[in-house]
């Protein structure tokens, strides 16, 4: 570490859990592994009927690998069990409810007791912290309010912190840069796509993003690339940091990025048991660095306690840095369910963007549309991305074929791209629709 990072570090006091050795964590991991699944067994029936089924019980659990034993969770569980079969204490013990919008099928609910509520405000402040947000900071959030967990959970955490909160959510871009440019912040919270457009509303306004008060940026909720790190941090003259988490197992927070050493987010493992299992074959655990599906079991949850959750995110487990005991999360490189399977290449929306923003003339708006012309049994990806404003419509059409012809060598799939005029994609108030599948439906 240089000594800058040792004085970023050095004037943030740490939770206990934060510095605690490994064996000493896996130590407090195991007992509230085992408290956990004995409490599920026994308040949710859900779970007694499926590890029942699955012919285990939660005293099989006497070392922490016994977890591989126990049935997997699934977003499609919670949704036959909706509204609040999987909650594990009586309603009035219940003190908040948040859901998913619902868009893809039933809205799945999740709950929180008042000590959840804690936890949870707890997990985000340590994750703020770890990302440079101090206590007595302003912090603007333009994370969603309402059902959606981010914008409350990232409010608590800040207030938690000791910070001065400015609730702003998301959307309304011409007022967000208002209060940026009148309140002061040190800090904002949002999705990066959406500080993205603030970025791009602010220049349009004739206000260089580089010269607000804004030092540090705590990002998350939708997959990015350390292409979007570097353009968002030169663009606004930040630090920007990941936090990571989702609703079922908490909302933001489960993890979070150490600015010292912006390697990818700590999983706070005091509270989450995380595992890779392959993904497509979720009997197989992973060992650490190995690429698969990420799976949580939390260890400390009332409400909604929950085991080994698949959440559909791929990445890999990496050894614990600027918090030693917690191992850190690769980059997400997309969702299982985000996948593209063009003509039998798989492709993320994230490999798009680590190649088109090392394009200079091209810039961080870009989606993906699928389609298949008519007459044709092959699907085909045009990709419609903005030339930046500085650059010509010729230059922009040079850099076209770069882009085409790098898609093809690191990814393996010919494309079409389709240079549109800047600020003609439509822009991000949260987490950005990415892809457009228009291919006629079976
Ligand atoms: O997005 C919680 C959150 C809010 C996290 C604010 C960070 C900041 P959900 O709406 O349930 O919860 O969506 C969870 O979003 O499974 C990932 O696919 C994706 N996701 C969340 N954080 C990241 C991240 C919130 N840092 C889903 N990087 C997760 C990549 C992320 N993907």
């Amino acid at each position: 570490m240089t000594q800058e990072t040792v004085a970023a570090t050095s004037d943030a006091v740490l939770d206990r859990e934060e510095t605690m050795s490994r064996d000493e964590l896996e130590a407090l991991q195991l007992s509230r592994l085992q408290h956990t699944v004995a409490y599920a067994y026994d308040r949710v029936p859900l779970y007694k009927r499926k590890f029942d089924d699955a012919g285990i019980h939660p005293t099989d659990l006497r070392e922490l690998a016994d977890l591989g034993k126990f049935p997997f969770t699934t977003k499609e569980d919670l949704r036959l069990e909706y509204p609040f079969g999987m909650f594990a204490v009586p309603q009035h013990e219940v003190a908040r409810i948040h859901a998913s919008s619902g868009t893809t099928g039933r809205a799945t609910v999740v709950g929180y007791t008042k000590k959840d509520l804690a936890d949870w405000a707890k997990l985000v402040a340590r994750s703020l912290r770890a990302s440079g947000v101090r206590p007595g900071m302003k912090v603007h959030n333009a994370y969603g309010y309402g059902l959606f967990t981010g914008g409350l959970g990232a409010h608590a955490g800040a207030e938690a912190l000791g910070c001065t909160v400015i609730p702003i959510s998301g959307g309304q871009t011409e007022r967000q840069i208002t209060l940026i440019q009148d309140f002061k912040p040190d800090a904002i919270l949002a999705t990066p796509t959406y500080l993205l457009t603030i970025a791009d509303a602010m220049v349009k306004q004739g206000i260089d993003p580089a010269s607000t008060s804004l030092k540090y940026a705590v990002l998350g909720a939708e997959p990015w690339t350390e292409e979007m790190r570097h353009e968002l941090e030169v663009t606004m003259n930040i630090k920007a940091c990941d936090i990571y988490g989702l609703s079922e197992v908490m909302g933001p927070g489960v993890a979070g990025e150490a600015v010292e050493t912006q390697d990818g987010s700590h999983i706070w493992e005091d509270h989450f048991r995380p595992e890779i299992v392959d993904a497509f074959d979720p009997s197989k655990v992973l060992g650490d660095g190995e690429h698969g599906e990420l799976v949580f079991t939390s260890l400390t949850k009332e409400a909604l306690p929950i085991i080994r959750y698949r959440t559909k995110d791929l990445t890999r487990l990496l050894p614990g840095t600027a918090r030693p005991a917690h191992r850190r999360m690769g980059r997400i490189t997309g969702r299982s369910d985000d996948m593209i399977i063009l003509r039998g290449v798989n492709l993320f929306p994230s490999q798009i963007e680590e190649i088109a923003l090392r394009i200079p003339e091209l810039s961080p708006h870009f989606q993906l549309e699928l389609t298949r012309p008519a007459g044709q049994r092959m699907d085909q990806l045009t990709v419609k991305i903005e030339r930046r404003e500085s650059v010509t419509v010729e230059g922009a059409a040079s850099a076209a074929k770069v882009l085409q012809q790098q898609i093809k060598i690191h990814v393996g799939s010919s494309c079409a791209v389709d240079i549109v005029e800047p600020g003609s994609l439509e822009r991000s108030n949260g987490k950005l629709r990415r892809i457009y599948d228009m291919r006629p439906k079976a």
